[in-house]
């Protein structure tokens, strides 16, 4: 569990200083989520932000962006690049004194050890002769009075892969720079990278502690509009053609028969992005169909494999 000394500070200050509600002057300010391509392997997704805020006390001076992140194919295996200056790149905040990311730890198991002490009851073990609360009879002639019970909770390892992900984007003007006025802005980037086709959504929530807000410079807060969106990663972004099921390049051939081949009736490796053996698109795992349909196009003049979102 690593939080990150900045974003710690940042709570605190967060819920000590902004508790008082100021009204979003004008029109309500909206945050939202723009898709913005798949280069290298890696989709990129832009927090916006719009604002129609005028005068030096109705300006946004501070930012609390809860992330929730969802992924729909764990084949995927999505990984948030969370460095400060990737997340922070071009963004209208990106001046500010104090700007933290941290993905919120989550709890993958908790173990308890419990300690008793025992004793031989005096008489058959009931609840009479039970001495106190906190003890039970462990059989007919003894019983147990617990000490103590001392827990360790165990965080998943591995943060910024482990989705559904919680990320937590705060931004706050300490010194007297410029608050931002009225226009349209990127706050943030996430960077994702992605092995294989998925749909990738981008959520606020609300916990006890974090809550989507802008803070005005006199440290009141107020809470935008909030608009969701997914980013969808479809196989034609990976550049490969449907059916290159070994994704080697260029048109699907006798190695990618070969492959898929290996992969359906013996066992060998799955296609590098499982879409691409799907050749007829047809949806669910690369099959025989599959292999008819590429034998076809390779040696018969066949239609070529279908490209499949
Ligand atoms: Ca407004
Ligand atoms: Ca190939
Ligand atoms: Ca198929």
């Amino acid at each position: 569990m690593k939080m990150g000394l900045i974003g710690f500070i940042l709570f605190f200050v967060f819920g000590n200083l902004a508790t008082v509600a100021a009204s979003d002057t004008g029109i309500p300010d909206t945050a939202y989520v723009e898709c913005s391509g798949f280069a290298q392997g890696a989709l990129t997704i832009r927090i916006m932000f719009v604002t129609d805020n005028a005068g030096d006390t109705n300006k946004i001076d501070g930012f609390s962006f809860p992330i929730y992140i969802t992924n729909s194919n764990p084949a995927a295996d999505p990984m948030l690049d969370s460095t400060l200056g990737v997340t922070y790149s071009g963004s209208a905040a990106g001046g500010f004194s104090a700007l933290s990311n941290y993905v919120v730890p989550i709890i993958d198991s908790i173990i308890c050890d419990t300690f008793m002490t025992c004793s031989p009851a005096p008489s058959p073990c009931s609840i009479e002769v039970i001495p106190q609360p906190g003890c039970f009879c462990l059989n007919d002639s003894t019983f147990c009075c617990i000490d103590s019970i001392t827990c360790d909770t165990f965080f998943e390892p591995d943060l910024i892969r482990a989705f559904p992900l919680q990320y937590n984007l705060i931004a706050l003007n300490l010194q007297d720079s410029a608050a931002i006025g009225a226009g349209r802005y990127l706050f943030a980037n996430l960077k994702i990278q992605v092995d294989d086709t998925t749909t990738i959504c981008v959520d606020t929530h609300r916990t006890q502690t974090v809550t989507l807000f802008f803070l005005n410079p006199n440290n009141h807060k107020y809470f935008p509009q909030w608009l969701f969106k997914c980013c969808k990663v479809v196989t034609t972004d990976f550049g490969y053609k449907s059916g290159d099921a070994n994704c080697s390049g260029g048109n699907p051939n006798l190695g990618d028969i070969i492959y898929l081949v290996n992969y359906v009736f013996k066992g060998g490796s799955a296609p590098c992005i499982g879409r691409l053996g799907d050749a007829n698109c047809s949806g669910g795992k690369p099959n025989l169909t599959d292999i008819i349909y590429l034998v076809s196009y390779v040696f018969k003049g066949g239609n070529a494999p279908i490209p499949c979102p």
